[in-house]
């Protein structure tokens, strides 16, 4: 069972407009709706493509009974924790058609209250059995500090379950404290995590070996359009993904970890899962919503993923 835990969802609320106009009356040509906050993607992600999961997190309001309500309609258990006399933030994310890229504008969400926080630690002892791997992803909540974020964490361990970890960091230094399975940094957060500046894939190889060293099992680095380096005790290999036409790239990292751990919670090598997470990330950077991909056009662009193994410069 893979467990996804997002502590502050969102409600995406993304808008079309041709080119932004400064000082203008810039009319939408559309909007669309879609689940936010990191984790909830890769629930929708592993119920795509039929691995068992359970979503669980913080959700409140009427926004919040939205996200809960397009989570099920793409097919993903929910049991979230609710708390009353708040509501789920909302993204605002702004792309231009006749332009690359999106602008992003998120909210910092409402202050946990401390039972929920129990809830939620009561709710993650409960769902959690050995073996399970448990994802937390996304932002933290205005009020939660570093220790509850590693109570949190520690549920998982207590239960032998496998963490992943997408945060930023001080929660990311916290991630790997708890010697996770993986962690997903981008080059940001990674960067920002060693405070250091890599300028060579073998200096990145380096700076992983150390995380390796610390108990994380895969580090997975994003670098974005540019592709990722993904590093284990066995090695490290260099993914550059397909050429696409990039309509959104908002959620592209989370859908990666998605595909990741889809094919991982399988057995499937390493090599596998992280070509088959590089083309579905590719695939969503094609669509509008911040969590939809094609699996058709995924097995298609599966080929065009290039994979070369890495060394650590001496
Ligand atoms: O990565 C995409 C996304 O989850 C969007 O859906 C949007 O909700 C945003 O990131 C939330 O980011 P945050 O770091 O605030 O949790």
């Amino acid at each position: 069972m893979i467990i996804t835990v997002t502590l502050n969802p969102a409600l995406d609320q993304i808008m079309f407009v041709n080119k932004l106009e400064r000082n203008q009356n810039n009319k939408l040509l559309e909007t669309v709706y879609d689940i936010g906050g990191k984790a909830t993607h890769v629930s929708v992600v592993l119920s795509k493509v039929g691995i068992e999961n359970i979503a669980t997190g913080i959700l409140a309001g009427h926004s919040g009974q939205k996200v809960q309500q397009l989570m099920e309609q793409k097919g993903v258990p929910c049991d979230f924790v609710w708390q009353e006399g708040a509501e789920t933030r909302i993204t605002y994310i702004l792309v231009q058609r006749e332009e690359k890229g999106s602008y992003m504008l998120t909210n910092r969400g409402f202050p946990i209250a401390a039972a929920t926080i129990q809830a939620l630690k009561d709710k993650l002892s409960t769902l959690t059995h050995e073996g399970d791997i448990v994802v937390f992803a996304g932002g933290i909540p205005i009020n939660v500090d570093e220790s509850v974020y590693q109570d949190l964490l520690q549920i998982v361990k207590a239960k032998q379950g496998k963490l992943v970890v997408d945060a930023t960091g001080p929660f990311l230094r916290e991630g790997i404290k708890a010697r996770p399975y993986l962690i997903k940094p981008n080059e940001h957060e990674f960067k920002e995590l060693i405070q250091k500046n890599p300028q060579t894939d073998g200096e990145y190889v380096s700076e992983i070996k150390k995380l390796l060293a610390d108990g994380v099992e895969i580090v997975a680095l994003s670098l974005g359009k540019s592709g990722s380096i993904i590093g284990t005790k066995q090695g490290f290999i260099r993914l550059y993904p397909p050429k696409i036409q990039e309509v959104n790239d908002v959620g592209c990292g989370d859908v990666f970890l998605g595909g990741a751990l889809s094919m991982l919670s399988q057995g499937k090598s390493i090599e596998e899962s992280f070509r088959f997470a590089t083309a579905i990330s590719a695939s969503k950077a094609t669509h509008e919503g911040s969590s939809e991909f094609d699996l058709e056009q995924t097995k298609q662009l599966m080929d065009e993923v290039k994979i070369e193994s890495l060394k650590e410069e001496n």
